[in-house]
């Protein structure tokens, strides 16, 4: 366990001796390792569960270790373990054995690594944001801010507020007022009475406004964590202040907000000196991350409902992102998702056509190409419309 755990071969090697150690002595064990890579658990009657839900256990096993990587900068890493957990979530066929396994793509050595130390130890993969979920489930609060806490000792959300040595962010200190309402998901019937809102606020100072909801609503999904909207107004240029004036309509309802802004405007220049694997860098649109307050009687199905403090609102997270109509077409695609669908096209972009796609635009080496929808940029890619909701990769 103390040693340093450099690629995955070491890290099949630590965890095969560990279980071999463990399953002679034939105790039910959870460690936690040094290097937050593997929390294995091993219970001895749980074996053929693990064979029956193989599929399942190396799609968990890939989207952790992903994590694992994303979270220690290690992009090369992170993709091969991301899109090997995508094949897997793809495949029309269940995978019954390991044979099954065979001649499917992306699966790399350090995939075959993984999947040899699954079927020699049946290793339950557990990571770092499991372990620290309860901490990063408050909104502002991010995996380092929640390791820092778990090695701190605090245990729950209690011993954190009740911690006086911790200095909050105003978003943490928000995440923790409102923390039972943003943990429970947003449905689409408020989605949409959160939409009319904010449709209303914008189109009070400009009734041309395009106010689309993105995310994961865009895709058809009926739940999501926040509501994303991305507005727009027709004429370039003109919507420029316009996140100050609607936020300043939303005064009633806005229980916290921190809006950013780039002071240098987006080059293409810059564009270029990114890394193409650094294929979900933040966009440079003027935007807001927020909490606004839903009253209930908005909301159809839930008029006259009362939480158990008798509150009759609910607090719902909102992302405002605010392009210019120029790029407005790449920006919703890119907002739509899902993350994993946006990295397959940028990458397809990069490696296929030898262009740049992000959330501003399309470059061919250093030509822009326009875009009024997303057919357009579809059309440019060589690639055959998809609608959103066949973009939950
Ligand atoms: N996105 C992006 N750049 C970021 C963050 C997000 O381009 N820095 C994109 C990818 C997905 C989309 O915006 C919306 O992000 P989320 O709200 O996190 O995802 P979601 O698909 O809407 O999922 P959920 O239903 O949980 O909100
Ligand atoms: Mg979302």
């Amino acid at each position: 366990q103390d040693r340093n755990v450099k690629d995955m071969t070491d890290v099949a090697v630590v965890d095969i001796s560990w279980f071999t150690e463990s399953m002679r002595a034939g105790t039910p064990v959870s460690v936690e390792s040094r290097h937050r890579l593997v929390y294995p658990t091993y219970k001895m009657g749980n074996i053929s569960v693990i064979v029956s839900s193989l599929c399942f256990i190396m799609q968990d096993a890939f989207d952790v270790l992903a994590e694992h990587f994303e979270f220690n900068e290690n992009k090369g890493h992170c993709l091969a373990f991301m899109r090997a957990s995508s094949v897997l979530k793809s495949l029309s066929y269940t995978i019954r054995n390991y044979r099954d396994l065979e001649g499917l793509a992306c699966l790399g050595p350090q995939t075959k690594a993984v999947i040899q130390v699954i079927r020699h130890c049946c290793v339950i993969f557990i990571s770092c944001s499991q372990l620290y979920f309860l901490f990063t489930s408050i909104f502002g609060v991010g995996l380092k801010t929640a390791e820092k806490w778990y090695r701190k000792g605090l245990r729950s959300l209690d011993e954190v507020k009740a911690d006086t040595s911790l200095r909050f962010t105003k978003m943490q200190k928000a995440g923790l007022l409102y923390y039972d309402d943003i943990i429970s998901s947003v449905s689409w019937e408020e989605a949409k009475a959160v939409g009319q809102i904010v449709k209303d606020a914008c189109r009070r100072f400009d009734p041309d406004a395009a106010v689309v909801i993105t995310g994961g609503f865009r895709r058809g999904k009926e739940f999501g964590h926040d509501v994303d909207f991305i507005i727009t107004t027709p004429e370039n240029g003109k919507e420029v202040g316009l996140l100050q004036k609607v936020l300043s309509e939303l005064t009633y309802q806005l229980l916290y907000h921190r809006p950013h802004s780039f002071s240098h405007p987006y080059s293409i220049a810059q564009v270029c000196s990114e890394s193409p694997t650094n294929l979900m860098s933040m966009d440079h649109f003027e935007k807001c991350f927020a909490i606004l307050k839903l009253k209930k009687e908005l909301v159809s199905s839930k008029q006259s409902e009362k939480d158990i403090n008798g509150k009759d609102w609910k607090a719902i997270r909102v992302d405002l992102v605010i392009p210019p109509m120029n790029c407005y077409a790449f920006a919703l695609l890119g907002w739509s998702g899902s993350r994993q669908f946006e990295r397959d096209l940028r990458r397809y972009a990069n490696v296929e056509k030898k262009m740049l796609l992000d959330n501003h635009g399309l470059y061919d080496k250093t030509t822009f190409l326009s875009a009024k929808t997303e057919e357009d940029i579809f059309a440019h890619l060589g690639l055959e419309y998809l609608d959103p909701s066949e973009r939950n990769a």
